[in-house]
């Protein structure tokens, strides 16, 4: 790189902060910087360290710029995405990958250089007029075997302040270490802006360089395509996780307090918009995260981070007795950044399912809104988007957990999957060892689609561990990884598959919200060996006994033997066409998958077989088998 393109950079960042770049002593970052300063083109560059200073100058500009502004509440704002850029764009997301890369045909790709050109034709002068933030983080706590430095470069500063809640600061991570070639890149350009949103959303992309561990966004605002230490950098951890004998996963991580005062750690994936933010935030449970984990096995146990140290939560339904800790947190003068919401005239928040009256007009994602406003296909627009959230830090929830910051991780002793599922799964079933959870719940899982992605809601789609669309590495491996995962450890973590979307024949859920509150309780007396439990031929379901006497405890409810029949009883021919088509997907995508995958299947169909045979196809708890205390 030329000494021009240095000079260029010290120009526009000014001496002080230019020296902040040098000081960190990698060269591979400052060219890296100053090579898209001089593409993106900029008035001026703005080199943010860990001090509080640079974090209330990144919240003024949010304001200053438009981007946000200021609710009723202090400490609260408003972001608004434009009107078709609400959610991620899975279209438009691709692996840039080279000649013969070898990852299959089952990812999203485009062919590296052309990929690379058409890319930086829409990030060329991109900034022009702006402001160019560079802003360093850290995945996962500092100072850890789970940290991955990272540098994001944007002309967002809502991107940027949503940064500064989100995760850890890294700035003094990179000081550590020195010339290291190990961190993650992010170019983000929100193009040009009508009303503080990106206007060009034709040209909106999300490009993810593998080779090079950069990640490229362009014309677009909404979060899970712009902040790039979220699903960006997921899709990277991925593949460093494979090369590397790790997982990276898109879970929840909480810890569920014992009676006898122990706390058991759960991990838990679910799909977006499907209920893993409100497991992690459980009333009397203590949550260490919501969204992304790592997962690493040390001195045979196997322990979890949150990449984390925010939520970007859905807040639809966020109301005082479905979700009383988050509606407590937005109801304080706490730093809350909410998105795609109503704001009335007195700049006060309102949302879908919030249990307020809807206001008649106020501001929206469409701009002026009013009762009846049409967009321009005719179709009604709702006061408050599907996918509308809040940011906030996880250090503002009243049942933060002691460890969201521990180097060491937390010590997970279960792992839960779930889906968006009317017809199959129990609303909790536990797999009989690792192989099994791993292959009939983690990677047979489906979902039916929800409005956090873009596209048609409620199709039912196979989601392997709710991490389908962050896959960077191939099917085939990524299960391979996962069954060899647990080489090594003493005792791997309980399987579990729990289902909140269960319905009825007449259509209706037939478990309440608040239910999983008993689930988890189950999950960690069962990971525990403190309660007994129904071997069926899906996996072990609980015992109408052990969960009478916990609705009572955690709900004080009673719970009745005609709902647990409803929930618990096995729906034979629907397992059987589910593990039918989870077969199918297998053998036309993921051929190479281990031996054990497809005869494990095989087995759980024909004990199926065996049940239906003998007791029909709906067959109830007591048919079979209970064993233990
Ligand atoms: C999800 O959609 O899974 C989210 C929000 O957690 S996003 O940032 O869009 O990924
Ligand atoms: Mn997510």
């Amino acid at each position: 790189m030329g000494e021009k393109c240095f000079e260029l950079l010290k120009a526009k960042c000014g001496e002080e902060k230019y020296e902040r770049l040098v000081n960190l002593n990698n060269s591979k970052l400052l060219d890296f910087i100053a090579k898209y300063s001089e593409l993106c083109n900029p008035d001026s560059v703005y080199v943010c360290n860990d001090s509080e200073e640079d974090k209330q100058y990144i919240r003024d500009r949010a304001l200053i710029t438009g981007e946000e502004k200021k609710l009723i509440m202090e400490g609260q704002s408003v972001h608004f995405d434009g009107y078709n850029d609400q959610a991620r764009d899975k279209a438009n997301t691709k692996y840039l990958l080279s000649k013969g890369a070898g990852l299959g045909s089952g990812l999203n790709s485009v062919d590296r250089e052309s990929g690379l050109k058409e890319v930086h034709s829409y990030l060329k002068d991109s900034m022009v007029g702006k402001q160019m933030y560079v802003l360093f983080f850290c995945l996962g706590p500092t100072d850890s075997e789970f940290s991955i430095p990272c540098v994001q470069i944007t002309d967002s500063s809502y991107v940027a302040h949503s940064e500064y809640i989100l995760y850890r600061r890294g700035y003094e991570q990179f000081r550590k270490i020195g010339g290291s070639t190990e961190f993650f890149r992010y170019v983000h350009s929100a193009g040009v802006l009508e009303n503080g949103a990106s206007k060009n959303v034709d040209k909106r992309r999300i490009y993810m360089d593998l080779e090079d561990n950069i990640v490229f966004s362009t014309n677009t605002q909404y979060a899970g395509n712009t902040v790039g230490l979220k699903k960006l950098s997921l899709r990277l951890a991925i593949q460093k996780a494979s090369e590397e004998g790790w997982l990276a996963e898109h879970m929840l991580l909480m810890g569920v307090q014992g009676s006898d005062g122990n706390k058991t750690y759960f991990a838990g994936a679910f799909p977006s918009a499907c209920g893993k933010t409100s497991t992690a935030m459980l009333p009397g449970e203590t949550i260490v995260g919501d969204d992304i984990a790592y997962l690493r096995k040390r001195n045979g146990n196997i322990y979890a981070a949150n990449v984390e140290c925010g939520i970007f939560g859905i807040i639809r339904d966020v109301n005082p007795k479905d979700d009383p800790i988050i509606w407590d947190v937005l109801s304080m003068p706490e730093e809350v950044i909410f998105s795609n919401i109503l704001v009335t005239d007195e700049n006060v928040p309102y949302w879908l399912g919030d249990g307020r009256e809807v206001p008649g007009k106020g501001t929206n994602y469409s701009g002026e809104w009013y009762k009846g406003k049409k967009d321009s296909q005719g179709n009604e627009i709702s006061y408050s988007h599907k996918n509308a959230r809040y940011t906030v830090s996880l250090y503002s929830l009243k049942n933060g957990d002691s460890n969201l910051d521990n180097p060491e991780g937390v010590q997970v002793k279960g792992i839960i999957y779930g889906g968006r599922d009317s017809s199959i799964w129990p609303p909790v079933q536990e797999a009989f060892d690792w192989a099994h959870g791993v292959i009939t719940i983690a990677a047979s899982l489906e979902s039916e689609t929800t409005a956090a992605t873009l596209g048609k809601e409620g199709v039912r789609q196979f989601n392997p561990m709710s991490n389908l669309d962050f896959l960077s590495i191939t099917l085939d491996k990524y299960i391979e990884n996962y069954l060899s995962f647990v080489k090594g450890v003493d005792v791997p973590p309980g399987i579990f598959g729990v289902n909140y979307f269960q319905k009825g024949n007449d259509g209706k859920y037939l478990t309440a919200m608040d239910d999983k509150r008993v689930w988890v309780k189950w999950m960690a007396l069962r990971v525990n060996g403190n309660v007994g439990a129904i071997e069926t031929p899906i996996g072990y379901i609980p015992k109408y006994e052990d969960l009478k006497k916990l609705f009572q405890k955690v709900l004080k409810k009673d719970y009745a033997e005609e709902d647990y029949l409803k929930q618990f009883t096995l729906r034979i021919p629907e397992n059987i066409e589910k593990i039918e088509r989870i077969t199918g997907i297998y053998k036309t995508k993921a051929i190479n998958v281990p031996d054990i995958f497809f005869s494990s299947l095989e087995e759980q169909k024909k004990r199926l077989e065996v049940a239906r045979k003998r007791d029909g196809d709906y067959v109830p708890p007591a048919k079979f088998l209970a064993q233990g205390a």
